[in-house]
């Protein structure tokens, strides 16, 4: 097959092309070739008599459809991916002798998976879930896979419990009921007899959970890997990918509305900015550490349910992601990649964190059966740009053809090929870590305390995300019906915050709780996403219109829209032309039976004249008032007015009058890019 080292950004686009195949205007034949005469009718003694077991034609038709599924994965089974490039900025030459992180404007091609964890293959996409964030670099040394989440830690500290993990937050096996939602007896009675789980829940049930877009999540490493250098010497690292478009969340109450309307929401959200140009970028941040320093901080670095505070190890950026080509074919691509944390290059190496160590058995195990064997490398999403040899050889559906009589090592009859490469010839050296111990089943004592980054956490969120999150708590354990694990969860979360528990206590209907909060009093601001970036790029935005509007407003604030990067769908009645007073012809993008409020960043009400008025006003008010609920940014232009007046929304933040505005359009611009308006009063 292609493997040709001639390597680039497009390296893997080239190899891929390999193995396109294009099916329009092409003959159709049998997979052995044969030219296929009859595609509508299987073979039959007679027209009204039985089918005939010789139409080998129907038989290879049928049993390659029988199958075509193969297991969803485990966890992680809804996901969507999409192809770009890395690019570095900056040298780590110092630090890592990864070839792809040496040269500054070097670059290599990138294939990055986002998925929710727990709901099944078909499940909806705005779930409170993790979300992951798999990102696989086919550099010139083989492929590097960072195989992360959208929250930095994680709900355990040692991989021997990740079934346990996956079983309680899984649908419950007796009605398996809930689908793709924690919010059941057996994950909240799991979270309050593993305790170690507090500080990740804090993330769960924050905004965190419910992202707007994979294009506005962050991306973690989680574990703390290794960076060795040239020379030999090594330092801890974290690894981060940040949004250019910065970090936002939609509303509970939207997310789940969003699932309904709209159940693709995330990955359609991926693919359309995919196709209109409109490139989601991530910055790929270090953290590093070195290797005296291991001890010098109240937590340990090799506990996956800690992070290293940013204003305490600060985040250097060292490149871009640039995500640039959606896939040609699902389930070749995004379905069949395989991601293992175990595919390094030299230069990336690991730490002793206990999860870390179990997640490198983990990831090639499932591919076994997930993919069906052992050659799942050799699958044209899987391999490697540079070229790749050794003595493995047969298993289902093997497709490389080695040639020649040895398959084993040493030999003397091909001369000892293939080679093994010296550290210096680019040969992977595990790093010579001293270890000295007793084999012991236990955990070390500075895991053990599970709170006071839980609060850190806490502390750092603003008034509004700590109501989301009382909110979330109380929602999540509201549905739990066991009263004994409600009250658990209410007990352990007293040693986050007292006010927090308490309010959830209240919500759920058990006893106050009366144990410590944490006595942690810093704020990390880094963990807020109110600090993130604010930018109108890319929101989409509902124009609500009929028959006769103003032509000139309409013109002026759309075109600035689309000048700010913006999205404007026009949403009328019924589809077709409309005009305005002055005869500006538009036309309509959906209707308000194809679309929702909770399908856009905000609302732009013009109005005007249609068939029925009523209904019309009717459906503008519920798309305002569903807006305003979700403190959504909404524009109202001069014939707009009324329609507004005759809603719940009340002026006040993120609500922007063309009549009462000096300069409206770059005031509603303003208020897009503000996100949300949290400091509305929704319940009048
Ligand atoms: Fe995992 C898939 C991320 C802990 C076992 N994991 C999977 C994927 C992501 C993560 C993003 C989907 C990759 C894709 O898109 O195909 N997993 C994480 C993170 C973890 C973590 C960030 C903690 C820091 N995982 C973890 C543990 C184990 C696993 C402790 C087992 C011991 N994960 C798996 C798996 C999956 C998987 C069962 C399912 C499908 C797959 O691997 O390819 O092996």
């Amino acid at each position: 097959m292609n493997n040709n080292h001639s390597f680039d950004e497009t390296s893997k686009d080239k190899q891929l092309e390999t193995f396109r195949s294009y099916e329009k205007g092409k003959k159709l034949t049998t997979n052995q070739g044969l030219k296929v005469a009859e595609d509508e009718h299987s073979l039959k003694a007679g027209l009204r008599g039985p089918t005939l077991m010789e139409d080998f034609h129907f038989r290879e038709k049928i049993t390659h459809f029988d199958h075509e599924r193969i297991p969803e994965r485990v966890v992680h089974a809804r996901g969507y991916a999409a192809h770009g490039e890395f690019e570095l900025y900056k040298s780590m030459k110092d630090y890592t002798k990864a070839a792809f992180l040496q040269e500054p404007g070097s670059k290599v091609p990138v294939f990055t998976r986002f998925s929710t964890v727990a709901g099944s293959r078909g499940s909806a996409e705005t779930v409170r879930d993790v979300r992951g964030f798999a990102v696989k670099f086919y550099t010139e040394e083989g492929n590097f896979d960072l195989v992360g989440n959208n929250i930095p830690i994680f709900f355990i500290q040692d991989a021997i419990k990740f079934p346990d993990l996956i079983h309680a937050v899984k649908p419950e096996p007796h009605n398996e009921m809930p689908q793709a939602a924690s919010a059941h007896d057996t994950f909240w009675d799991f979270v309050a007899n593993n305790q170690e789980t507090a500080h990740m829940i804090m993330w769960h049930m924050s905004d965190r959970t419910i992202p707007r877009s994979f294009r506005m999540m962050e991306g973690f490493g989680v574990h703390t890997f290794r960076f060795v250098n040239a020379e030999g010497k090594a330092h801890f690292v974290k690894f981060h990918w940040k949004p250019k478009l910065g970090v936002h969340s939609l509303v509970w109450d939207e997310a789940q509305k969003i699932s309904g309307k709209d159940p693709d929401f995330h990955r359609r959200d991926l693919w359309e900015s995919i196709e209109r140009g409109q490139f989601p970028e991530f910055e790929l941040g270090v953290q590093i550490i070195e290797e005296k320093d291991e001890f010098m901080f109240d937590f340990d670095i090799l506990d996956a349910t800690k992070i290293w505070p940013e204003e305490v190890v600060p985040v250097q950026l060292i490149g871009k992601m640039t995500l640039n080509r959606n896939v040609d074919n699902v389930f070749a691509e995004t379905e069949q990649v395989a991601f293992h944390p175990g595919h390094v290059v030299p230069g990336i190496d690991f730490s002793n964190d206990p999860l870390l160590q179990g997640r490198l058995f983990s990831y090639t195990d499932t591919q076994l059966i997930r993919l069906g064997g052992p050659n799942f490398h050799e699958l044209p999403i899987n391999r490697p740009v540079c070229p790749f040899h050794n003595n493995q050889r047969d298993g289902y559906g093997r497709q490389t053809i080695n040639v020649g009589q040895v398959s084993y090592h040493k030999n003397s009859l091909a001369d000892n090929s293939p080679s093994t490469s010296t550290e210096k010839e680019g040969g992977y050296v595990h790093y010579e870590e001293k270890v000295d111990g007793r084999k012991i089943q236990a955990r070390s004592d500075s895991f053990k305390d599970h709170f006071s980054q839980a609060r850190l956490f806490y502390n750092s969120m603003t008034l509004a995300e700590k109501k989301h999150i009382v909110d979330a708590f109380s929602f999540e354990v509201g549905k739990v019906k066991d009263k004994n694990v409600r009250q658990q969860v209410v007990d352990m979360f007293v040693n986050v915050d007292k006010g927090l528990a308490t309010a959830v206590a209240q919500a759920i209907g058990v006893d106050h709780p009366d144990g410590e909060e944490s006595a942690v009093a810093e704020t990390s601001p880094a963990l807020s996403q109110e600090t993130t970036a604010k930018l109108p790029d890319t929101r989409k935005v509902a124009v609500l219109l009929g028959e006769q509007f103003d032509g000139n407003e309409l013109e002026s604030i759309v075109t600035a829209c689309l000048d700010a990067g913006m999205v404007v769908d026009i949403v009328s009645d019924k589809f077709g032309i409309i005009h305005a007073e002055n005869g500006l012809a538009i036309e309509v993008d959906e209707t308000f039976l194809t679309v929702h409020s909770v399908l856009y960043d905000a609302v732009l009400v013009v109005g005007g004249e249609v068939d029925n008025p009523t209904k019309f006003k009717k459906d503008i008010i519920n798309f305002v008032n569903e807006a305003f609920q979700h403190y959504k940014p909404i524009g109202v232009a001069s014939t707009g007015v009324s329609f507004f007046d005759a809603s719940d929304a009340e002026v006040g933040s993120g609500i922007v009058m063309a009549d009462e505005s000096n300069n409206f359009n770059n005031d509603f611009i303003a208020a897009v890019a503000a996100h949300r308006h949290w400091d509305r009063n929704i319940y009048g």
